[in-house]
């Protein structure tokens, strides 16, 4: 029997999905997050796991590469998700994605284009785009919070959970764009060619399925 394939990232993603997976009778032949090794069994033989970088996440389902993954809202809205089905909304590794910046920073910018540091470029020009405001899009890998503070930018399009990162840094969030949490999304072949063990497999990750 062919393997599935299940990709995951270290991180949020995967201290959330392991307990699911192991709610579920799954269990990793070795823990991810104490070893290097990116191709792990798992106590099903016909299921391993793929450790990735999580915005690779729908780029190795979308091609095949994995049958299946877990991603966040964000890291899918921002990759298009073409060639995906998203059939679970897992509710885990919730936050929301926002517009943050100085207080003021919005009327500061009103007679101009608006310079919009961020990682998630695609969803920050469809935000901006639908409203007809005009911007400048920043973009950055990491430590978009800094971007307000030093002058490279008016706001950050960013996630924000507690939301204590933002405050620590003297930020305010102005908008909420979307809610995100963490979806399980299916290639759309093996949705076809392996659709009883995918089902089975969708069915493990609900969380009243395991009683
Ligand atoms: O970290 P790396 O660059 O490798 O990749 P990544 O940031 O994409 O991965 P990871 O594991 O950090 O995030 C995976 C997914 O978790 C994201 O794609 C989101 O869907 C989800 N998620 C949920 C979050 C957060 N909550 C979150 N708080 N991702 C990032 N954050 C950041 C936030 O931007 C802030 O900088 O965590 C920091 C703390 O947030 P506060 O508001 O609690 O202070
Ligand atoms: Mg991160």
């Amino acid at each position: 029997m062919t393997q599935l394939t299940l990709a995951l990232s270290k991180g949020r993603i995967l201290e959330a999905t392991l307990p699911r997976l192991a709610e579920a009778g799954i269990t990793p032949a070795i823990d991810p997050d104490q070893s290097r090794e990116l191709l792990i069994n798992t106590s099903r033989d016909d299921l391993r796991l793929l450790i990735l970088r999580a915005t690779d996440v729908p780029t190795f389902v979308a091609y095949g590469a994995a049958d299946m993954g877990v991603a966040g809202k964000d890291v899918l809205l921002e990759h298009g998700g073409r060639d995906l089905y998203e059939p679970l909304d897992l509710g885990i590794a919730g936050c929301r994605l926002v517009v943050a910046g100085l207080p003021g920073a919005l009327a500061a910018a009103e007679r101009r284009p608006l310079r919009v540091a961020t990682k998630f470029v695609g969803i920050a020009r469809d935000y901006y785009a639908r409203q007809g405001r005009q911007i400048e899009i920043i973009k950055l890998y990491g430590s978009m919070e800094l971007a307000p503070i030093v002058g490279l930018a008016d706001v950050i399009v960013d996630l924000v959970d507690t939301g204590n990162t933002l405050k620590a840094n003297g930020l305010e969030a102005f908008e909420t764009i979307q809610w995100i949490s963490a979806r399980l999304v299916v290639n759309k072949a093996a949705q076809k060619l392996e659709n009883e063990r995918v089902r089975e497999l969708i069915n493990a990750f609900e969380p009243d399925a395991n009683g």
